[in-house]
């Protein structure tokens, strides 16, 4: 669900401050860091040493296209999250940013806790980067094994689904759901924008699709990030839904503009779910 007609500027929010932004941007280099090092890296996983050809992987697998959007959107997501209480999953359609997920899911302490064997220290990090679309180790995609996953990301075109069935009777949750341009053109991914047409806002929680137009499906042109931004708004309208368009090109401006127009997309299905006699996402703030 997107937004139009507001800017960023009047949307409440606590502004972020000097340390937020600093540690939000942080987080997203490092978790950029883990997963470029666990498409390309087998040792020397801090680069303490000279990068040699041995410290490579021989045989890469991994898609880097998708990964720094993923990883800024769940950087983003976290801040929402920790601002407004909310039940929040997120749903990575271009599955093929499997190192996306991992990192963060690893960051946040949650993967050395399945797997100890991928401690959070350097052998953890290496383990971590070697294990990655390697003989024995984990697929290159959003899998079963990548804790909290609910949707195998190796085949394209049902995140949006998976999204709407994720909240469908669930009123406290929204399911951001990142959808690849790429994967956008699979049929079933196209179909499944009409899944609001099934979305009680009374009884069921929300979903927040995140198009992500990085302009390309692998190296070839994706048709939706080639079409007039005023042609790709009347086709989402047409699938019934409102939308923002954000350009991500240096990451501190775009920092301070991608939380308030998230915050206001999140805060405009809560309005909606509202008025419909939904309980969505009302869960007063835990505290600190
Ligand atoms: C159904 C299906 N068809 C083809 C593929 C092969 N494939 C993997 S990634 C990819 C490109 C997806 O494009 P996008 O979602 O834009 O991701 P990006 O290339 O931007 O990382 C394709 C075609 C697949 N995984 N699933
Ligand atoms: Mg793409």
């Amino acid at each position: 669900m997107i937004t139009s007609n507001q800017t960023a500027e009047n949307v409440p929010l606590t502004p972020l401050s000097q340390e937020e932004l600093q540690a939000i941007n942080a987080y997203w280099r490092a978790a950029n860091y883990l997963s470029v090092g666990q498409i390309y890296l087998m040792d020397n996983p801090l680069l303490k040493e000279p990068l040699k050809p041995e410290h490579v992987k021989p045989r890469l697998l991994g898609h880097w296209g998708t990964t720094p959007g993923l990883n800024f959107i769940y950087v983003h997501l976290n801040r929402a999250i920790r601002e407004r209480n909310l039940d929040v999953i997120y749903i990575a359609g271009p599955g093929h940013g499997g190192p996306a997920i991992v990192a963060n899911v690893w960051l946040e302490g949650t993967y050395s806790e399945y797997y100890p064997n991928i401690s959070e220290d350097e052998a953890g990090i290496k383990n971590l980067f070697r294990q990655f679309s390697f003989p024995g180790g984990i697929p290159s995609h959003v899998a079963p094994e990548t804790p909290g996953s609910i949707h195998e990301g190796g085949e394209l075109g049902y995140s949006l689904s998976h999204a709407f069935g994720a909240v469908f009777d669930n009123p406290d949750l929204v399911a951001a759901c990142v959808v690849g341009d790429g994967e956008a053109e699979t049929g079933p991914l196209a179909t499944s924008w009409h899944s609001n047409k099934f979305l009680n806002p009374a009884r069921d929680g929300a979903v927040l699709p995140i198009l992500h137009l990085n302009g390309y499906k692998i190296a070839n042109p994706a048709l939706l990030a080639r079409l007039p931004h005023d042609e790709l708004e009347k086709l989402m309208n047409g699938y019934g839904y409102r939308h923002i368009l954000l350009k991500v090109r240096i990451l501190k401006p775009c920092i301070r503009l991608w939380l308030p127009h998230l915050m206001h997309a999140l805060m405009k299905l809560q309005e909606f779910n509202g008025k419909q006699g939904g309980l969505a996402f009302r869960k007063e703030r835990a505290g600190p």
